[in-house]
């Protein structure tokens, strides 16, 4: 069950897992890795949970001949496909912290609740925008019979976000927020508190100016955003100007 926190724009989620378990058939998390290509955190307060969890690119020794992968996994599967995978057993009060990218299923072997959380930050994005780039390609593939429409790249974006939870716009309104942000972190006196209490400390908003950059910068090169007539280009490049101060 997911619980965004209302009336906020972030780059995170917090989920709460209260799942049902009876005792011969485990409740579980269908195989997937997280959404945009998030990092996440996943911690019990009762009970016990199993995941099964490989390193990227493992995933693709599962997929048939298509390219989907399996709705469903188990160690037999994994050891027939010659899979590197980790058994976890997680129990209450443990976290599993969970890379970009990780393929994963999980088990509840007993009754749980567990918390979750999903985020990025400047370490996984250009992962996030990987991701938007593959499925943006995909949906276009997915209705290229419709390629003399008017406003098909419209249409494509306005799928990508009803598909993948994102488009070209949100994203870019994200880093712009962020920049924002941080901009005014680095050259005003303005000092956000995050989670209450925490300030971000000089190295922190470097960092993520510079990503920023570097991310900016891919994006005005991005073939997509330089031909599309939704004016993202000009937005980018508005964007790395304030960044290239
Ligand atoms: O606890 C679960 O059932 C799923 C957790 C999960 O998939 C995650 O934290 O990424
Ligand atoms: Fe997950």
């Amino acid at each position: 069950m997911w619980i965004p926190r209302p009336g906020t724009i972030s780059t995170s989620r917090t989920g709460i897992w209260l799942p049902k378990c009876r005792a011969t058939t485990f409740t579980r998390t269908s195989y997937h890795s997280d959404v945009f290509g998030s990092f996440s955190w996943s911690t019990n307060i009762v009970g016990l949970k199993k995941w099964l969890i490989m390193p990227p690119g493992e995933e693709l020794k599962l997929n048939d001949r298509l390219g989907n992968p399996p709705f469903s996994i188990d160690e037999k599967m994994l050891d027939e496909h010659n899979v590197r995978y980790y058994t976890i057993n997680q129990r209450a009060n443990e976290a599993v912290f969970v890379p970009s990218g990780w393929f994963h299923q999980v088990w509840n072997i007993t009754d749980t609740i567990s918390v979750n959380h999903n985020w990025f930050n400047a370490c996984n994005i250009s992962m996030v925008w990987q991701n938007l780039r593959n499925n943006l390609k995909a949906v276009c593939k997915e209705i290229s019979d419709c390629q003399q429409m008017d406003n098909f790249e419209a249409h494509c974006q306005t799928m990508l976000r009803a598909s993948f939870g994102i488009n070209y716009l949100d994203f870019i309104e994200l880093l712009e927020f962020i920049a924002a942000r941080r901009l005014a972190e680095k050259t005003a006196a303005t000092k956000f508190l995050l989670f209450d209490s925490y300030r971000m400390n000089d190295y922190h908003v470097q960092y993520d100016l510079e990503c920023l950059r570097q991310i900016t910068r891919t994006l005005t090169e991005d073939p997509t955003i330089q031909r599309t007539a939704l004016q993202l280009e000009g937005r980018c490049q508005q964007l790395l100007t304030r960044l290239e101060f």
